[in-house]
């Protein structure tokens, strides 16, 4: 039997699949509930892309930070974030993670060093560094991880971030997730190059491409950098290869890519691989990973459920939470 990897808080690939599950189910159920009426606002939905959030949070500690992108829902649910309180974010009730103030695109629980996600493109960079400097100064031996998209290293705000982390030695995970398009915009239109770990040469910083679609893998190369990290030796720029499996956000056609193209990406899904493969090495058994997904599910029900029995916020709260030191 191979090794179980083994995360700080001793996290197992039964947890592992778990989460990857519960981010799986948990955006199915949102994307229903917002084609009912139910949630509000806009989704980006993370569908295909699991292993990548899960794999990198998997090394984490809560006093560890993640910065996120418009599409943090997976990033949330990996770093801790409480499902209901999540839910009822995206429904816009008091109880939510950001007491609503949040919404899909900012979604955030300090408590477990989830940062409120930023849905500027290439916005999170260099505020990854930031927090990279403060754990530095501060000596803390926290790490801090950045998430983004192909289309956020054609941003300025990556090379001002990638640049800094690099000259000043900072614990800091950059994690590109190369899903192959910015929007509708396929990689190749917006490259020269093949491989965005290229770009991390110009600052004189490890790279490593993973396969973004294999949870061991990014979980293993997400480990050697945030050991390195941790031990003083500076960030590291991860490329997870992988793909959406859904639409950019809500009404999307899909017309900018062809069908094929979609069915050879499914046959790659994340999840149902990293299934075959527990079930083919002897590691879980097929019932127990159905357990494991009833057991999301009923999680999922009750996160609904706070979600809908929740008050919305009230107005006399507009403008608590917002400055510092006020409210
Ligand atoms: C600075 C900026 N420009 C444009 C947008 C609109 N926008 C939102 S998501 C997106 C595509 C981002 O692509 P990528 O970085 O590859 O992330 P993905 O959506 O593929 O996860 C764009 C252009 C934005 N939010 N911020
Ligand atoms: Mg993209």
């Amino acid at each position: 039997m191979p090794e179980q990897p083994v995360a700080p808080d001793g996290i197992t690939l039964r947890a592992i699949y778990r989460a990857m599950m519960l981010i799986r189910r948990f955006e199915e159920r949102v994307n229903e509930l917002y084609m009912q009426g139910r949630i509000p606002s806009t989704l980006h939905l993370y569908i295909g892309q699991e292993a990548v959030a899960t794999g990198v949070c998997a090394n984490l500690t809560s006093d560890d930070h993640v910065l996120s992108t418009h599409r943090p829902h997976g990033h949330a649910l990996a770093k801790g974030t409480a499902p209901r309180s999540l839910m009822a974010e995206l429904m816009g009730k008091a109880t939510g993670c950001c007491k609503a103030k949040g919404g899909s695109m900012h979604v955030g629980d300090m408590s477990v060093g989830m940062v409120p996600a930023v849905a500027i493109v290439g916005g999170s960079i260099p505020i990854a560094s930031g927090f990279g400097l403060a754990a530095k100064m501060q000596k803390s031996g926290a790490v801090a991880v950045a998430f983004f998209g192909d289309g956020a290293t054609n941003e300025g705000a990556f090379h001002e971030g990638m640049n800094l982390a690099a000259v000043w030695d900072l614990p800091v995970l950059f994690v590109c997730e190369n899903n192959l398009y910015a929007a509708s915009t396929p990689f190749a239109t917006a490259f020269k190059i093949e491989n965005i770990a290229d770009r991390a040469a110009a600052y004189g910083m490890p790279s490593r491409i993973v396969d973004g679609n294999d949870v061991l893998a990014v979980f293993e190369a997400a480990r050697e950098a945030i050991e390195r990290a941790r031990g003083g030796g500076g960030p590291t720029l991860i490329e997870c290869k992988t793909y959406r499996l859904c639409g950019h956000s809500r009404s999307d056609p899909r017309t900018y890519r062809t069908k094929e193209e979609e069915a050879e990406w499914q046959t790659r899904d994340p999840i149902p691989r990293l299934r075959e493969w527990l079930i083919a090495e002897g590691i879980v058994s097929g019932a127990e990973l159905d357990e494991i997904a009833a057991e999301v599910e009923h999680t999922i029900d009750e996160a609904i459920a706070f979600g809908e029995a929740s008050p919305a916020p009230e107005l006399a709260d507009l403008y608590s939470d917002v400055f510092a030191g006020e409210g």
